[in-house]
């Protein structure tokens, strides 16, 4: 017999938190039986394939450090649970595919492994332990958003993952990544338009791996559209969506316009509806920079009609990053 329970997990970046777990006649798995078609967390202790689902004997899993296993494992059960709660009550989208499925997390993936990724394959998301320099654990809410995010992007626009498309497909998984991070936010992770502040090189605080509000202090990203911009990395031309959304949502003084305009934002809430509605009505696989500029007012239209403050904002906001 099992039966959905509430458990406290003491995770690595966000102190301790409610985990949705199962009860069995042995203890309490990190199952969530509850959410659309159910999902879990398993423990890969270093391996590439195969793992075991996290157990504990009592309704307490992990101890916030590195030196208890299942403490990543809480971090990324806890990301699945509030990105799969984020689709649902802001989107009313069921799950990655949209059908309950939200496929189920891989935790200490190989050794020392500096990435995160979504797999179609698999419907899986897999955390990498980092190497202690570049990166800690993985886990960090934002970065759980991203990837599955990645699986929501397959499921409906299938943007290619290369040039423009592939920009705009990197910038769906950062937009929703962050929104997830403030749906999630609590005092010790408040949410921001950082992307994987948590786990970014631990002994320099303060950076991150991007920075949607002025993409280039990363070194690589870029701010502004170009006829050159989809010859770029894919997490690099993202650069130019990502600032769009956040100009977009909260505007600007003109600091870092590309034509010098200042902006109103609109607000996150107006702005990540109009994205998904782009993404899942309006883009395809081949979208573009004007094409994106396009769904996004398409999708305005829809929501909120094409004369509105908030139409009005996407085009000022396409605009101040040069795709006009
Ligand atoms: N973490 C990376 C990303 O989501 C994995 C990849 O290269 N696709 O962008
Ligand atoms: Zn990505
Ligand atoms: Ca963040
Ligand atoms: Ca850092």
């Amino acid at each position: 017999e099992t039966a959905a329970t509430t458990s406290t997990g003491n995770s690595l970046y966000v102190g301790t938190v409610s985990l949705a777990t199962n009860s069995t006649s042995t203890g309490y798995e990190m199952r969530d039986p509850s959410r659309g078609k159910g999902f879990y967390t398993l423990n890969l202790a270093n391996g590439t394939s195969g793992g075991s689902v996290f157990t504990s004997t009592t309704s307490s899993f992990g101890n916030g450090t590195t030196s208890n296993a299942a403490s990543a494992g809480v971090d990324a059960h806890y990301g699945i649970q509030k990105t799969y709660d984020y689709f649902k009550n802001v989107h009313g989208r069921d799950g990655i595919d949209g059908a309950g499925g939200t496929g189920y997390n891989r935790v200490h993936y190989s050794s020392r492994y500096n990435n995160a990724f979504w797999s179609d394959s698999c419907f899986c998301m897999t955390y990498g332990d980092g190497d202690g320099t570049t990166f800690t654990p993985l886990t960090a809410i934002d970065v759980a958003g991203h990837e599955m995010t990645h699986g929501v992007t397959s499921r409906t626009a299938r943007l290619v993952y290369s040039g423009e498309s592939g920009g705009l497909n990197e910038a769906t998984s950062d937009i929703f990544g962050s929104m997830v991070e403030y749906y999630a936010a609590s005092a010790s992770d408040p949410g921001d338009y950082l992307i994987g502040e948590k786990i970014y090189t631990p002994s320099k605080s303060g950076d991150a791996l991007r920075y949607m509000a002025n993409p280039s202090q990363d070194g690589k990203s870029v701010n502004c559209w170009s006829s050159s911009v989809g010859s770029l990395d894919v997490h690099y031309s993202s650069g130019v969506a990502n600032h769009f959304f956040y100009l977009l949502a909260e505007g600007s003084t003109g600091s870092t316009t590309c034509n010098g305009s200042t902006l109103s934002g609109i607000g996150r809430s107006a702005a990540e509806k109009i994205w998904y509605r782009a993404l899942t009505v309006y883009m395809t696989s081949s979208t573009k920079y004007a094409g994106a500029r396009t769904a996004t007012l398409n999708a305005a239209k829809d929501l909120f009609g094409s004369g509105s403050t908030q139409y009005n904002a996407v085009a000022a906001a396409w605009s101040a990053v040069s795709v006009n």
